[in-house]
């Protein structure tokens, strides 16, 4: 009985959590040195819950911890992790939205070092994870974007850029985000 309670309570503690996140292409995720810049509470509130909204996150005032740029989740931590795209590839976006809130939502090529986006984004949803559908349009969990060919030589270095989805639920007043770090090929 006590591994069933286990179970339940625990199930029903991931599901009031979740809210929603990116599953695929593969996206940063914290480790020691974002522990190091952040904190280990923010670390904790990541991993304890990785559909979670921005606003969940502790940024403990450090300074080089910006929540609202890839949750905070630093590139040191994520070297290994770095996707490589050709111009005009077509790459395929998986999400999963537990608990979804209509809102805008938008995937984006991001500049890490000065946070501002290059270029316009790849696509891009007035209304996204609409709670009062029935069911979801497909697109908001299954959808490609297309790598620009107009970069020129940006985002060719690993930590330079990242495509990052962004969502915000207006009602629910919450943002969420995942950054995928990637270069671009030649
Ligand atoms: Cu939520």
């Amino acid at each position: 009985m006590r591994a069933s309670t286990f179970f339940t309570s625990t199930f029903f503690a991931a599901t009031a959590l979740a809210h929603g996140n990116i599953v695929s292409p593969p996206v940063r995720l914290p480790g020691p040195v974002t522990q190091q810049v952040c904190g280990a509470d923010t670390v904790s509130a990541l991993t304890a819950d990785e559909t979670g909204p921005l606003e969940n996150i502790p940024s403990n005032g450090a300074p080089d911890c910006n929540v609202f740029l890839c949750k905070g989740v630093q590139f040191e931590d994520n070297q290994n992790n770095v996707q490589a795209f050709a111009p005009g590839e077509q790459v395929d976006f998986a999400a999963e939205l537990p608990i979804p809130h209509e809102g805008p939502c938008n995937v984006s090529v991001v500049d890490l070092a000065t946070n501002t986006l290059v270029g316009q984004p790849l696509i891009s949803f007035a209304s996204y994870a609409d709670e009062n559908l029935a069911q979801l349009p497909l697109n908001n969990t299954q959808f490609s974007v297309t790598m620009p060919t107009d970069l020129g030589t940006q985002c060719q270095q690993p930590g330079e850029c990242a495509m990052q989805w962004f969502w915000f639920g207006t009602n629910a007043q919450q943002t969420y985000e995942n950054c995928v770090d990637f270069v671009m090929t030649a």
